[in-house]
């Protein structure tokens, strides 16, 4: 799907564990200017159910599991995040849910603004009439 991308990150493995370096313009296409994390979230949470005006970000597991549903207006796509070796980015006007966590799970999210809450379209029907308003294709 256009505007998400499943990227599969270099990892420095070796008998004692592995390393994954994440850098800005490498790794991460954007300025960073946010970090959260999300963790201890019950198994059938359905947490996100929302859109971003201009947010981009890339999404990592850092442990344990979860499902996300990525939605451009036209299709759904489900992806599960199981391995910290790679990242989901996801570009503006993407719709996304993500549930089914394990206990364990632990995502962090690394983002390309800081947090404000007039980026966020919350409602479904708002976000269909803009994803399909041609304002966001993405060539
Ligand atoms: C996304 C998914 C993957 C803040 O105060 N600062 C922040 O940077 C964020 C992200 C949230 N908050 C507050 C706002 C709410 O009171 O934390 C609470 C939970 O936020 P929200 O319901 O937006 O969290 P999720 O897990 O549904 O979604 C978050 C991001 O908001 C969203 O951009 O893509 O994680």
């Amino acid at each position: 799907m256009k505007g998400c991308e499943l990227i599969e990150f270099e990892h420095h493995d070796d008998y004692e564990g592995g390393l994954v370096a994440l850098e800005q313009g490498k790794e991460i296409p954007f300025d960073i200017k946010r970090v959260y994390y999300i963790y201890g979230t019950i198994k059938d949470a359905v947490r996100g159910k929302h859109a971003h005006k201009a947010l981009k970000q890339m999404i990592v597991c850092l442990a344990g599991s979860c499902d996300f549903i990525l939605d451009d207006g036209k299709t759904r796509e489900e992806i599960t995040l199981n391995r910290p070796q790679q990242g989901l980015y996801i570009e503006e006007c993407i719709w996304r849910e993500f549930t089914n966590f394990s206990p364990d799970c632990v995502i962090m999210v690394i983002a390309s603004l800081p947090y404000d809450e007039s980026d966020y379209i919350r409602n479904y029907d708002d976000f269909l009439k803009l994803a399909n308003s041609g304002a966001y294709d993405k060539n």
